[in-house]
């Protein structure tokens, strides 16, 4: 035990600990200073950062026993508050700097620690300081924090007002199209919007801190759990195994496709007979403290009998290898695609046939928060189950049956996430809280450790395509071949769906009139494979837009007008991959807009790289679909209150990229006759007891689905309002009347399901985009630097400027790291953020353009599409095309570390 007085945001702080504490667990649990967050817990996210005697300093691996008496010590709450704001949170609001916002007060301090330092920074000097103190963001491709640091600093050094950086309504109080601030963002600046950790700590007294008991090997039996010695632990309550869950123990996947030849019900919320991937959950400790439950998980001795392991789709299809869950074949779905004229007599007569082989590798997404929930039993005896969940009702039905509880008794809600890019799409630890809740019968709190969440959530699925393209040698494209096999881990969930997307997306953007091939899902022992931002675009359009590159070589055509010549045209009625039209042809006026832009990058790389390095110039073009497939469906609600103002409610969960601005952005503009403010339109969001079912945020299709759902909602609303003379009733006048004052609103897309040739009209809106990355590669090395990046979007109308900005700049950052450096293939060397490539700001350019083109959607509210998994459609591919102009390296194995590119280069 040790005692120190610290000086805390000026305030002195007298505190007992054990010398082993951190200073970031003293700061949280004994100071309630909770704008410090715990993300990598080891040094690597700069989330728990704090200045220290007037240096900026990371606390999560800092040991109170090093920390002197009489510190002082700054923290966000020290700097501004959300009713005074420093500049450097006005400047975050302004630049939409806070996503999900979970790195924000790290950054905050960071800024302030440098602003003190050096008052005017150049962009380079802000960059390399966030690159020094490993400043960390997943979310805002970091372009949008150097801009905010400028102005903060010119606001301190008195270059700028304040004024400057606050929203201006406009002048005919539209928000929809402007950069109207998301409504968490103040909390968010001031460390004050309280994530799952930070809502672990306001948990009642008696609550059980768990931790797991996991998977150290990847294929086994279970032969025997003993957990005798750890229950007998002082402070542990109990150890729940399998045999203390009443339900199926399984989280079904809710298998829609009759030709998947596994039931769906393969992955067992505990290892009850097999361990199918590391990480696996053998047993929850419940104990009166983190430190004792996990101090008790070690002396769980558990028994397996090792199997082999099949770690990728190939060993897992070999001719010997045993069925992973027996009785189903490994590889248990295929999907077809078959457009058009066979395709064999086009391949034998065609100028021109390429073939290629390209992988997409296991991209861990990587959040800065690791996962995170909570249970409880309420007083009407209902489970409720905290996590960041972005799809509870989804998840509510995935797991009730393996809990055994009954659905109406089983409430679901979102926490504040710090961002989850779709790992969230999957439950992960939603089962383990509830089993442990039950079986405990007390509240329960789970926090993993970002090692945990590298381990024992999904992954990207990887991808091994093969395609065969046959054009004419003036590059019209003729016919396709296409194999795609998805590795989609132990647990079937979303695979069948996520080999469907091979069909629909390898060679979307191209009139390709003959298409024939088939996609595999393959059940293996790696991390099971979940949704990730993007699920099946970066991995179906990655090889054929590398392919387009090889064809404009082969036919010595420039790759821009090759792939001009060939995109969607109204006047020739073209057709997806899956044969129906798309809902807007946008994508020549796409090219029209993005030719000065190519011409710019091509004159820059054009230019003398420095010695010993090479410029090149890359392009792709990306496509997805705004919705799930079919008639995707959304409800929404609303309520007229006594002061005249609404409430809405809905299900559109939060990752991060702005859910709240989503449904109010959307419902302002469509309330506009009843001349609303933005702020007397209040969200209530993210609760299955109060919020109707909107669907999943997954497929960027909350804007579209669920926006619609909010217009029709509150079109209701305004019906039951409207007088004989069009003005509105007040609520007194709808009370009198004895008109409802909830509205319900519904709306299905007018899509439909593909068949088994992968044909049909799936999607009601999609997402286009041209990506243009300009590289730099060192010769002696193979080292990339992209330096450029541009995107040529249309994603229809644009609700909000700052959220679709915010997208667009994260999700190119995340497709740097796609194609350079990210990957969770190795274990143990990928369950660190450095390890596993994770891109800190240096890796990313700070020279990003986006230019819009705004094609109103027919189907899509007030004109717009959705945004969210764009930039991450094809920025890889372009990366890798610019290496090859660059160097003549092609590499077609992601990601293309700096070996790999010189052994192409040297290939
Ligand atoms: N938007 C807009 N105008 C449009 C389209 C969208 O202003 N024309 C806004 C929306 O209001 C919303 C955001 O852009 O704030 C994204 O909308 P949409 O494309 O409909 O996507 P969802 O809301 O369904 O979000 C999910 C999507 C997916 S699938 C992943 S994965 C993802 C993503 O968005 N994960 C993210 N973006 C992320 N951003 C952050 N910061 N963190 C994640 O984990
Ligand atoms: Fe401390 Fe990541 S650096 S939590
Ligand atoms: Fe930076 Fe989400 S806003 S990690």
């Amino acid at each position: 035990m040790l005692k120190r007085t610290l000086k805390v945001n000026g305030v002195e702080k007298f505190i007992i600990c054990d010398n082993d504490d951190t200073l970031a667990s003293v700061l949280r649990e004994k100071l309630g200073l909770l704008s410090v967050k715990i993300g990598c817990g080891t040094g690597q996210c700069g989330s728990c950062s704090v200045i220290i005697d007037g240096k900026l300093k990371r606390t999560c691996a800092l040991k109170m026993k090093r920390v002197e008496d009489f510190t002082e010590i700054l923290t966000t709450e020290g700097i501004g508050t959300p009713t005074k704001l420093h500049p450097i949170q006005l400047a975050w609001i302004a630049h939409g700097g806070a996503q999900c916002g979970f790195c924000t007060p790290g950054f905050v301090v960071s800024t302030y620690a440098l602003l003190i330092a050096n008052p005017k920074p150049t962009r380079e000097d802000i960059r390399e300081w966030f690159q020094k103190h490993r400043n960390a963001c997943r979310c805002t491709g970091y372009k949008p924090l150097v801009d905010a640091v400028q102005d903060a600093a010119a606001v301190m050094r008195g270059d700028m007002s304040e004024d400057e950086l606050m929203f201006k309504m406009p002048e005919d109080q539209r928000i929809w199209g402007s950069k109207y601030p998301r409504p968490t963002a103040v909390a968010k600046v001031t460390g004050t919007l309280e994530y799952g950790a930070d809502l672990g700590l306001n948990m009642p007294e008696g609550s059980l801190k768990c931790a797991l008991v996991q998977a150290e090997v990847s294929h086994a039996n279970v032969i025997s759990i003993d957990t005798s010695e750890a229950e007998a632990m002082e402070g542990v309550e109990k150890v729940v195994t399998y045999k203390d869950i009443k339900g199926k123990n399984r989280i079904t996947g809710l298998i829609t496709f009759p030709t998947n030849k596994g039931d769906g019900w393969d992955r067992p919320i505990l290892a009850d007979e097999k361990i199918f991937q590391y990480g696996d959950a053998i047993a929850i400790v419940c104990a009166t403290s983190e430190k004792i439950a996990k101090a008790a998980a070690k002396k769980v001795k558990v028994e397996l009998e090792q199997l082999p392991e099949y770690m990728d789709a190939p060993s897992a299809m070999a001719e010997d290898a045993i069925e992973i869950h027996p009785g189903t074949p490994n590889v248990y779905f295929e999907q077809k695609i078959v457009k058009g004229e066979d395709t064999a007599p086009i391949m034998d007569k065609a100028d021109v046939v390429l073939e290629g082989s390209y992988y997409v590798q296991r991209q861990p997404h990587m959040p800065i928060e690791p996962d995170v929930g909570f249970a409880f039993i309420d007083d009407d005896g209902k489970l409720n189950i905290h996590s960041k969940s972005i799809g509870l009702h989804l998840h509510a039905a995935m797991i009730a049956p393996g809990l055994g509880v009954e659905l109406e008794n089983l409430i679901m809600v979102q926490n504040y996430a710090g961002g989850t890019f779709g790992y969230k799409f999957s439950p992960t630890m939603e089962a383990l809280v509830g089993a442990a809740c039950l079986a405990t019968g007390k509240p329960v709190f789970l926090n993993y450790t970002w090692e945990q969440q590298q381990q024992y959530t999904g992954k990207r699925s990887p991808f091994f395509t093969d395609i065969r393209l046959a054009a004419s040698k003036d590059g019209e494209l003729l016919g396709m071949e296409t194999d795609w096999i998805c590795d989609h881990g132990p647990y079937s969930e979303f695979g069948d769906l996520l080999t469907l997307r091979g069909a629909q997306f390898i060679g979307a953007g191209y009139k390709l009139e003959n298409i024939r091939g088939l996609g595999k899902t393959v059940c293996t022992n790696h991390a099971w494979g979940s949704a990730f931002r993007g699920y099946g675009a970066p991995e179906s359009e990655f090889g054929y837009e590398v392919m387009m590159d090889e064809l404009a070589e082969k036919i010595g055509m420039d790759p821009f007008d090759l792939r001009e010549k060939n995109v969607y045209r109204e006047s020739q009625g073209d057709t997806t991959p899956t044969g129906c039209k798309p809902e807007v042809y946008c994508l020549e006026d796409i090219f029209t807009a993005g030719r000065p832009k190519y011409e710019e990058m091509k004159k820059w790389a054009a230019e003398d790289a420095a010695e010993g390095f090479k410029r090149g110039v890359g392009i792709a073009v990306g496509i997805y679909g705004s919705g799930l497939d079919g008639p995707d469906t959304a409800e929404s609600a609303i309520e007229l209150n006594k002061d005249g103002s609404v409430t809405l409610f809905n299900c559109w969960h939060d990752h991060g990229q702005g859910a709240d601005i989503g449904c109010l952005g959307t419902a302002h503009e469509t309330l506009r006759p009843l001349g609303l403010k933005p702020e007397q339109i209040h969200l209530v969001m993210n609760d299955t007891r109060n919020c109707p079912n909107g669907g999943p945020a997954g497929g960027s299709r909350s804007q579209v689905v669920i926006g619609n759902a909010i217009i029709a909602a509150c079109r209701n609303l305004m019906d039951a309002m409207r007088k004989a003379d069009n003005s509105y009733m007040s609520y007194d006048e709808m009370v009198a009347a004895g008109k409802e004052l909830r509205y319900e609103g519904k709306w299905s897309a007018p899509a439909t399901d593909c068949d088994e040739n992968g044909q049909g009209s799936p999607f009601a809106c999609y997402m286009y985009g041209l990506f243009m990355s300009g590289v730099e590669v060192e010769i002696a090395t193979g080292k990339v630097q992209v330096e450029k990046m541009k995107l040529v979007a249309d994603i229809g109308k644009i609700n909000n400027k700052l959220a679709v900005d915010g997208q667009m700049y994260g999700g190119l950052a995340q497709g740097v790291g796609l194609a350079l450096t990210e990957d969770y293939e190795d274990i143990k060397k990928h369950s660190t953020m450095v390890g596993a490539g994770f891109p800190y700001i240096k890796q990313i350019p700070d020279d990003i353009e986006l230019v819009y083109v705004e094609t109103e959607r027919p189907d899509g509210p007030h004109g717009a599409s959705g945004v969210g998994e764009l930039p991450l459609t094809t920025p890889h591919a372009s990366v890798i095309n610019a290496i090859y102009n660059a160097c003549g390296a092609r590499v077609t194995h992601l990601p293309a570390r700096p070996e790999k590119v010189l052994a192409a280069m040297k290939g």
